[in-house]
């Protein structure tokens, strides 16, 4: 797997949608600034790949990338950057929308939650949405290198409950430490191969 990463492209409107091919989709969505590009690089093991920034707001369409001839991985842009303006955020908003509504070929989306800020009213907004929608939902808790490991349960506990969610569809990663790759990779082959 990953032996071919390639961006193809940055889609502002649905009839940019390059997979012509029906290939499973895997999208990340959450919060600006959440780490959804760094989770990118971090699975696929390229640091450039998918562009990040210390700044929120750095990744401003709904970008594919072709892995492998066999599925697309997909960067969307981050919610709940205040420093947007008004007019900015609808536009995103109504990007990512018409990206998932009525997109079968969306395997699993994929739901990024700050392990230490745990889940805002955004991101229950976005669970909520992502189920009416009937998508196949796990939610990654990233940079938990960020918890001391005696805090680390407490903080998962707290995510599980906020989102009125099973344990097994929760998955505490690290970018930066290396933390939790195998996991997500294990529930990607699952529906690839
Ligand atoms: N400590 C720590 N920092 C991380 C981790 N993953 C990402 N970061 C940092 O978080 C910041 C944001 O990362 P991005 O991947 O650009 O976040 P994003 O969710 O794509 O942000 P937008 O494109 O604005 O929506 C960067 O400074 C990263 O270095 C991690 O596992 N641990
Ligand atoms: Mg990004």
């Amino acid at each position: 797997m990953f032996n071919k990463c390639e961006y193809v492209i940055s889609a502002v409107s649905k009839k940019q949608n390059p997979n012509t091919a029906n290939f499973p989709e895997f999208v990340f969505l959450g919060r600006s600034n959440v780490g959804k590009s760094s989770f990118i690089n971090f699975l696929v093991n390229r640091k450039l790949l998918a562009r990040t920034s210390t700044k929120p707001g750095k990744t401003i369409a709904v970008n594919f990338y072709n892995i492998d001839d066999i599925m697309f991985f997909v960067d969307v842009p981050g919610y709940g950057y205040a420093a947007r303006s008004e007019d900015q955020k609808n536009k995103f908003g109504e990007y990512i929308e018409q990206y998932l509504v009525n997109n079968s070929n969306i395997a699993i989306a994929f739901l990024l939650i700050d392990t230490k800020v745990g889940p805002t009213k955004d991101d229950i907004i976005m669970i909520n949405y992502l189920q009416y929608l009937g998508l196949n939902i796990k939610v990654i808790a990233t940079k938990c290198d960020k918890v001391g490991t005696t805090h680390l349960f407490k903080h998962k506990v707290n995510i599980i409950n906020k989102l009125s969610i099973s344990e097994s569809s929760l998955f505490l990663t690290s970018s930066l430490k290396n933390i939790g790759r195998e996991n997500i990779i294990n529930l990607i082959e699952e529906i690839v191969f």
